[in-house]
C-alpha cells in the first residue's frame, strides 16, 4: 500500500506569532496538549497541518510575509502549514463562544459552566466551512485527512455537503459525556450526526467511547456491531469505526531530554533553593476543568492534619496563561490567587512558604528540571481526556524516585492506577490522604511504581497511538493497541 501524506486539521496551528516591533514578528512553538502530541508525529512522517495562528486576520502580517516565515518553519520541522483566516467575530463566536462556552464545558460535564447561543453556533457552523474549503484546495486522493478535536466537529460534514467523498478521520482530545448531560444540548442531533461523517472516530478511552455509542443507540436507529476495540456503528452512507485510542508523548524525547546536562543543572537549583523539603508539583492551564481550587484547599487540609509536613514540603504550582479573554477563566484566575494567599498567609514561617505560585508559561528547559526533580505529581483534574502532564513527569522522572497522585477523571488513570495514587479530587481529605502517603512513602515502593508506570508508557508512547489510528482509519484494519479498560473505584 502506498503511504498517504498525512493532513492534520486543527483550530491551532503548532506555532504562536507575536509581534516584536511595526512589521517585525516573532515565531514560537505553541504548547498545549494538541501540539504536544501531534508535533512529533508529524515531525517523523512529515505531511501537512491546516489551523488558524491564533490571531485575527486583521492583525496578521502580510500573507507574503506569512508565506516566508511559514515556509522557513517548515523547513525546521519537515512538514508544511496552511493557515486559516479568521475575523473577530469568529473568534468571538466560533472559538471562544461555541467551541469554548458551550462544547468544552459540557463536554467536560461541567454543565452549569455552559453558554449556548444561537449566534455562536452559526458562527461555528460557518467556520468548520471555511476549514472544509482550505481541506478541499489543498489536498489530494493521496492524502489522509484527519481532523482533530471539538472545534471541528463538523468538517466532515462540510466536506461531504461539498462531494468530498473520500475518507476522513477525527479524534476527539476532550471527553465525550454520557447521554444524560449530551441531552442538554440544542443542537444534539446535528453534532450527532456530523460526527457519523467521518469513516472513523478516535475517543481518548474506552468509557468516551462508550458514552459516545450509548448516544447513538438512543438517538438514531443505527446498527451497531462490533466488540472490544473498535465499533462499527452503520449508517445510511457508510460504516462508521468508533474505536479509544489513548494517546501520548513521545517517551524518548522525555527521557532523553531531561538526561541532558542543562536539565541536570537547572534541577539541581530549583532543589538547592529548597532544602530538605519534597517538591510536589502541579501544571495546568488556567482552567476549571484542571482542579486547580480544589488541589488548592486538599493542600491546605494535609497541612492541617498532618503538621509533620510543615516545612518539609513545598507545592509548587505553575498555572499556564489561557482563553484570556473568556470572563470566567479570569475570575478563576482571583480564585486560585486567593487562595494561594490564604495559605501562605495562613502557614508561612520564616525560611518556609508552603505554595510557591507561577502564572506564566515556562521553557521546555524549566519543566523538564521541575519534572525531573520533583517528588510529587499532583494531577487532580476534574475531568480530562487525557493528561499528558502525568505522562510526562513519568517519562522525565529519570530517578526514579517521583510519586504520581492522579485523579480517577483523567483519561490517564485507566492505563497508569495500578502505579499511581488514584484520587477523587472533589474529596479533599482523601487527596490529603494520598498527599501525606506520597510523602512518607519508602524509596523501594516509589522506584518500584515509578519504573511500572514509566515502562508502560514507554510501551504506549505517541508512536504506536499513531500508527494504530491510522491502521483503522487508511486500512480499517485494527491493531494490537491495548484495551484500557474503566477504572472503576474501589473501597
Ligand atoms: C488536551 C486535553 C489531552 C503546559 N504548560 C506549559 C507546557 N505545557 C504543555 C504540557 C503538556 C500540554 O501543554 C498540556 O497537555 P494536557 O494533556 O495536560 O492538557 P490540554 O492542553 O488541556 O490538552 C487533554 C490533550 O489534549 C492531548 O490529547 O491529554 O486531556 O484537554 O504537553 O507539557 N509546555 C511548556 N511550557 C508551559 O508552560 N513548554
Amino acid at each position: 500500500m502506498k503511504a498517504k501524506r498525512l493532513v492534520v486539521v486543527s483550530n491551532r496551528l503548532p506555532i504562536v506569532l507575536n509581534r516584536t516591533g511595526a512589521r517585525e514578528w516573532k515565531i514560537r512553538p505553541g504548547s498545549g496538549g494538541l501540539v504536544t502530541a501531534m508535533g512529533p508525529v508529524l515531525r517523523h512522517r512529515g505531511g501537512l497541518w491546516i489551523g488558524w495562528l491564533g490571531i485575527p486576520e486583521n492583525d496578521c502580517p502580510s500573507d507574503e510575509y506569512l508565506r516566508d516565515i511559514i515556509s522557513a518553519g517548515t523547513d525546521q520541522s519537515g512538514y508544511s502549514l496552511r493557515h486559516i483566516n479568521l475575523c473577530k467575530e469568529e473568534i468571538d463566536k466560533y472559538y471562544y463562544g461555541f467551541s469554548n462556552e458551550t462544547l468544552w464545558p459540557l463536554f467536560h460535564d461541567l454543565f452549569t459552566h455552559c453558554k449556548f447561543d444561537q449566534g455562536c453556533w452559526d458562527a461555528y457552523q460557518r467556520v468548520n466551512r471555511k476549514f472544509a474549503e482550505e481541506v478541499i484546495r489543498h489536498t489530494d486522493h493521496d492524502d489522509y485527512i484527519w481532523v482533530h478535536d471539538y472545534q471541528l466537529i463538523l468538517v466532515a460534514r462540510e466536506l461531504r455537503r461539498l462531494g468530498f467523498d473520500r475518507q476522513v478521520g477525527f479524534f476527539l482530545h476532550i471527553p465525550f459525556p454520557p447521554l444524560d448531560i449530551f441531552l442538554k444540548l440544542p443542537w444534539r442531533f446535528q453534532v450527532l450526526d456530523a460526527l457519523l461523517e467521518y469513516d472513523l472516530i478516535g475517543f481518548q478511552t474506552a468509557r468516551d467511547r462508550k458514552n459516545f455509542i450509548g448516544c447513538v443507540r438512543a438517538l438514531t436507529d443505527y446498527q451497531v456491531t462490533g466488540r472490544g476495540h473498535v465499533n462499527s456503528i452503520h449508517t445510511d452512507e457508510r460504516p462508521v469505526l468508533v474505536g479509544a485510542f489513548p494517546i501520548s508523548i513521545d517517551y524518548r524525547e522525555f527521557n532523553d531530554f531531561a538526561k541532558t546536562q542543562e536539565v541536570a543543572d537547572e534541577a539541581w537549583i530549583i532543589h538547592a533553593n529548597l532544602p530538605g523539603r519534597q517538591i510536589i508539583l502541579g501544571i495546568d492551564r488556567l482552567d476549571y476543568t484542571k482542579g486547580i481550587s480544589h488541589r488548592l484547599l486538599a493542600f491546605e487540609n494535609a497541612l492541617a492534619r498532618y503538621p509533620d509536613m510543615r516545612r518539609r514540603v513545598t507545592l509548587l504550582q505553575v498555572v499556564v496563561p489561557s482563553r484570556r479573554n473568556v470572563e470566567e477563566y479570569e475570575k478563576l484566575k482571583q480564585e486560585v490567587e486567593r487562595l494561594v494567599g490564604e495559605i501562605n498567609g495562613k502557614y508561612t514561617e520564616v525560611g518556609w512558604t508552603p505554595v510557591h505560585y507561577i502564572f506564566r508559561s515556562i521553557d521546555r528547559q524549566e519543566l523538564a528540571a521541575y519534572y525531573r526533580t520533583c517528588e510529587i505529581a499532583l494531577i487532580t483534574p476534574l475531568k480530562d481526556g487525557m493528561n499528558l502532564v502525568a505522562k510526562e513527569y513519568c517519562a522525565s522522572n529519570i530517578e526514579e524516585n517521583g510519586v504520581l497522585i492522579l485523579s480517577e477523571f483523567a483519561g490517564a488513570a485507566a492505563q497508569l492506577y495500578p502505579n499511581a495514587l488514584i484520587v477523587n479530587p472533589y474529596d479533599l481529605e482523601g487527596v490529603a490522604d494520598a498527599i501525606y502517603k506520597a510523602f512518607t512513602m519508602p524509596q523501594d515502593t516509589r522506584r518500584m511504581m515509578m519504573r511500572r508506570l514509566r515502562a508502560s508508557i514507554q510501551r504506549n508512547d505517541i508512536v504506536k497511538w499513531v500508527n494504530s489510528f491510522l491502521k483503522a482509519g487508511i486500512s480499517k484494519e485494527l491493531s494490537d493497541f491495548p484495551q484500557m479498560e474503566l477504572f472503576v473505584p474501589k473501597q
